[in-house]
């Protein structure tokens, strides 16, 4: 291309309306400098007296990227809201997201979403478990609309690892990604009631699930982030049964061995993912809003 022709076409470019308006590290640094620091303290402050934060924040992330996209419908809490349907058992942590919402509507009024305080205070209550550091991007808005039939959408403890694979592969999401992500486990599910059949009554037969470990009985949820679950699984002491089928699988067994053998490997992978879940589907430059409260849409 000639060079006049090159500065006539980015000429032509930056006069067309921009319509991909993208995530950024450091959305907020003019427009809200201490966001991120607001945000880290109250995380901070909750994870003193609650280390089980990140566990809630992780699962509510995934939950709200995964159906509709990260747009925080599901801090929602009308009664059609994502919030009360389906699989929705464990999703927690909405008080602190409300919190932190208060303290950056009071420094920084309507500029900082909810969408994005879920993705930092997630990637804060990581790095406090023990979990890697990443630099989250931000930019997110707000839903205009919750779909609650959405939930049901996602595949649940018994899918099939094919099955798994193609879900959030549809969500850009490799191989490398998913398993890593589902390594998120390592802090939760071991308190679940969602289980005991497998414990007790496996597919209706009356005794425990045969590639269980018997010696497995409900342990306290681990609290560090790490690479332990890989671990676990390998053991056969995988809680829900597409963990477990991870570490068999033809296709994932390999990448939950190289998890197991290498923390640093999975952190770092595991920081790769959630960036692209964070991406999923998101609203920026001018759709969306940015709530005020974000339990409830604005009022206009
Ligand atoms: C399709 C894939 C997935 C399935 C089938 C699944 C299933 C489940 C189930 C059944 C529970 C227990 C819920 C309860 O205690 O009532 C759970 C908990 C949890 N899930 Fe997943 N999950 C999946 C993917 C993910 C992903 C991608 C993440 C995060 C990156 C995640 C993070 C968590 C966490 C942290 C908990 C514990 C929540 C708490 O203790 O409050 N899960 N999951
Ligand atoms: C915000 O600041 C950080 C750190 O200096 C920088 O890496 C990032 O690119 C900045 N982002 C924007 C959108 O200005
Ligand atoms: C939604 O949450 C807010 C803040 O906790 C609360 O004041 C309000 O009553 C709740 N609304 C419903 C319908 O539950
Ligand atoms: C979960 O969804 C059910 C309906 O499917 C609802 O009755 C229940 O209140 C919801 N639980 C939570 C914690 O939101
Ligand atoms: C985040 O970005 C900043 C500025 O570009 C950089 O100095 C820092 O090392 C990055 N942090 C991580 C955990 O990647
Ligand atoms: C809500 O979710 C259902 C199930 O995925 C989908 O068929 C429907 O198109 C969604 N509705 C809206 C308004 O996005
Ligand atoms: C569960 O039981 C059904 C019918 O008895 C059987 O066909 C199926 O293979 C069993 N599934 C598993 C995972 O064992
Ligand atoms: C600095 C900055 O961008 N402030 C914005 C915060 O949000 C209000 C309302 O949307 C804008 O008018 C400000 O420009």
């Amino acid at each position: 291309m000639k060079i006049e022709n090159f500065f006539t076409l980015l000429s032509i470019l930056s006069i067309v309306p921009v319509t991909f308006a993208q995530l950024r590290v450091g959305f907020y640094n003019n427009s809200c400098p201490s966001a991120e620091t607001i945000v880290r303290n109250l995380v901070s402050d909750e994870f003193k007296s609650d280390p089980t934060i990140t566990a809630a924040l992780l699962r509510m992330n995934f939950h709200d990227c995964f159906v509709g996209g990260c747009d925080g419908s599901i801090l929602l809490n009308s009664t059609d809201s994502e919030r009360f349907f389906g699989p929705n058992l464990s999703v927690r942590g909405f008080e602190l997201i409300d919190e932190i919402k208060t303290e950056l509507e009071a420094q920084c009024p309507s500029n900082v979403s909810c969408a994005d305080i879920m993705a930092l205070a997630t990637r804060d209550s990581v790095v406090l478990a023990g979990g890697p550091n990443y630099n989250i991007t931000t930019g997110r808005r707000d839903g205009l609309k919750t779909n609650a039939s959405g939930v049901f959408d996602l595949i649940g403890p018994t899918a099939s690892v094919a099955a798994f694979l193609s879900f959030f592969g549809d969500k850009t999401m490799t191989t490398l990604d998913a398993v890593a992500l589902l390594g998120a486990h390592t802090v939760g599910v071991g308190s679940c009631g969602l289980f005991r059949d497998r414990l007790t009554n496996f597919n209706g037969t009356g005794l425990p699930d045969p590639s269980m470990d018997s010696d497995l009985v409900a342990k306290s949820t681990p609290l560090t982030f790490d690479n332990a679950f890989f671990g676990q699984i390998r053991a056969r002491r995988g809680v829900l049964q597409l963990d477990q089928r991870l570490a068999t699988d033809e296709a994932t067994s390999s990448v939950v061995a190289q998890y197991a053998a290498d923390n640093d490997l999975f952190k770092r992978q595991f920081a790769i993912a959630m960036v692209k879940l964070g991406a999923v589907n998101v609203l920026t430059g001018e759709d969306g809003e940015i709530r005020t409260n974000c339990w409830e849409f604005n009022k206009n």
